[in-house]
């Protein structure tokens, strides 16, 4: 078994001019895929490796730094494609109300996510986690880790993620990453972070 690069769900370009055509396609032809590539290397070395890429970030501290890096690198990608649209619209159902109850209005959350991303020191990613309970909480992680990897301490199930490497944003920001954070919030579907919401606190 091997892992593949998912298609995006849209164009390189769909998401102009928030993020554009080139910065699209090599992120995901050349970052995404290198973590890809370099995952399958990494699990031919390690014997009977679960062939479910969640299953395996979940039980991420039992692999080297090779497999952590890079099936975070996946999973990543895989989640923050599916994240994005170019037709972008607002939170809805139990996710509307847990964001009104913890931030009392929207924008007080964009505010509070914002300045989490902003004050992310190297490459990483700033991320929105819900917990079964239904509470929401902004979480920075460096490299590619994501909070399921941390889920047997902590149970925090990511259901946003916003990717703060510089490959992700560098061709059309250059060192303004305030700029790319602020163009991000007119491009998520909240329905697809809604429904990951609504899938956590099922349970
Ligand atoms: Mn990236």
């Amino acid at each position: 078994m091997a892992f593949e690069l998912p298609q995006l769900p849209y164009a390189y370009d769909a998401l102009e001019p928030h993020i554009d055509a080139l910065t699209m396609r090599i992120h995901h032809t050349k970052h995404h895929q290198g973590y890809v590539n370099k995952l399958n290397r990494a699990l031919s070395e390690v014997s009977s490796p679960p062939n479910v890429l969640e299953n395996l970030i979940y039980d991420i501290q039992s692999y080297n730094t090779a497999v952590r890096n890079n099936a975070g690198g996946h999973y990543n990608h895989t989640f923050f494609w599916e994240s994005l649209s170019p037709s972008s619209n607002k939170p809805s159902g139990a996710l509307e109300e847990a964001l009104t109850d913890q931030y009392k209005r929207f924008e007080v959350f964009v505010n509070n996510f914002s300045e989490q991303a902003a004050a992310l020191f190297g490459s990483g990613w700033t991320w929105l986690s819900a917990n079964k309970q239904g509470h929401l909480k902004i979480i920075n992680l460096p490299n590619q880790d994501n909070p399921l990897m941390f889920y047997h301490k902590e149970p925090w199930v990511p259901i946003f993620g916003l990717d703060l490497w510089e490959h992700a944003y560098y061709l059309k920001y250059q060192n303004q990453r305030d700029h790319y954070i602020k163009a991000i919030w007119n491009i998520i579907d909240w329905d697809v972070v809604a429904k990951r919401y609504e899938e956590v606190i099922a349970g």
